[in-house]
């Protein structure tokens, strides 16, 4: 493919000093804003995440702040999961739903008082919805984008890499929660989160002047750790059955269908606006699914478009993203499987650019 033009639409971000400088060789388009997605190579990168510790450019991952006396309700009338028990410190990965039960977005909500929210959210328009929301409920709260960049520190060493910029203050910190620890005089949210499953934080920085110092900081430290930027890695990330928003999802599916159900408390989520659209299709349940799917045969090329699933001459679901994956040696894929095909070692096959490949329907991610 070509290059992408640079332009003022194409927002940089706090550290995209520090990703150029770490020699990034491509770029993603992600809520308007550049994110790196390849250093040495997406293989090599892989490699290292599952064995070293890596920093990662997430700004991208923009915050839609909640303030004020009604930030909780309308934060609940965002999202099937019920928010009533969840405290001050938490984050909840939470279902974003339209009126109709479809998916808007799949973030990460930040509970951060309890008339203040962040939702760090996925690759889509958000911010415009909770505004028209706010506006047309007369809600007392403001909505914004605040200059907050999350920068991601992921990878079987990132406990001692942050340990050494932050203090042991960091071990304590549990899945899904966060502590506020200084950088600079700068108390920050620091989650133990992150789109990967190799383990790590989010560092969630607040004002874009400390973006390079902290970036710096952490490269310094981790010298001996064999530091280096990354990014989310697409092959990784397949393995571990982390949902990208406008790639595996969009607006036609319900939670349910993603396979986050888990995520949602429908009847208990009062105020949600797609909540009876919920319960009408969560009464039947859905009739497709995301899957894992191992694709047989040839490394398979990127998946920048869906490729169908077959079984002889009907079509049972599709392909969203895909990749070849050095440590199970085989293709590994995230699908979309109507009902018939959906159950553990189904075989269909799937037409990608390269041809008919044979594949099998999963129950369970790789890791
Ligand atoms: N971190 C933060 N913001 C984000 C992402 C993130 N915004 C964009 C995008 N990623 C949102 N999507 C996801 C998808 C998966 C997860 C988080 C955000 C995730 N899932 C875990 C899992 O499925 O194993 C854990 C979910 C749980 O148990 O609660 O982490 O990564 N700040």
């Amino acid at each position: 493919m070509a290059l992408i033009s640079p332009s003022r639409r194409l927002r940089r971000t706090p550290f995209s000093d520090g990703v150029e400088a770490a020699g990034v060789k491509g770029y993603t388009v992600y809520n308007r804003m550049l994110l790196p997605t390849v250093f040495r190579s997406v293989q090599e990168d892989y490699h290292h995440l599952k064995s070293a510790v890596q920093v990662w450019d997430v700004a991208c991952e923009r915050q839609v702040e909640l303030r004020g006396p009604d930030a909780t309700r309308l934060m609940q009338m965002l999202t099937p999961r019920d928010l009533r028990k969840m405290n001050v410190g938490q984050c909840y990965y939470v279902p974003i739903v339209d009126e109709t039960g479809g998916m808007l977005n799949d973030p990460v909500a930040v509970k951060l008082d309890e008339d203040r929210w962040w939702i760090s959210i996925a690759d889509s328009d958000l911010l415009l919805w909770v505004k028209g929301i706010a506006y047309g409920y007369r809600l007392d709260v403001l909505v914004d984008e605040p200059d907050v960049s999350p920068l991601a520190v992921q990878g079987p060493k990132s406990d001692e890499l942050m340990a050494r910029v932050f203090g042991d203050a960091v071990k304590d910190i549990r899945f899904f929660r966060y502590a506020m620890l200084e950088f600079q005089g700068r108390k920050l949210v620091v989650a133990r989160s992150g789109y990967s499953k190799q383990g790590g934080f989010e560092i969630y920085v607040d004002g874009s002047d400390i973006g390079m110092p902290l970036w710096n900081a952490l490269m310094e430290a981790g010298k001996d750790l064999d530091v280096h930027a990354g990014c989310p890695n697409l092959i990784e990330r397949i393995e571990g059955g982390l949902l990208s928003y406008g790639n595996d999802m969009t607006d036609d599916n319900t939670p349910h269908e993603c396979g986050l159900g888990k995520f949602c408390n429908t009847a208990s989520a009062i105020g949600c606006v797609g909540r009876d659209a919920l319960l009408r299709v969560s009464q039947e349940g859905p009739v497709r699914q995301i899957r894992p799917v191992e694709i047989h045969g040839d490394a398979v090329p990127p998946c920048d478009r869906l490729w169908p699933l077959v079984v002889g001459d009907k079509q049972v679901g599709h392909i969203s993203s895909a990749a070849y994956s050095p440590d199970f040696a085989t293709n590994v894929a995230i699908g979309m499987v109507r009902m018939t095909h959906w159950d553990a070692h189904m075989e269909v096959d799937v037409i990608t650019p390269n041809g008919v490949q044979p594949a099998t329907v999963y129950e369970t991610f790789w890791i």
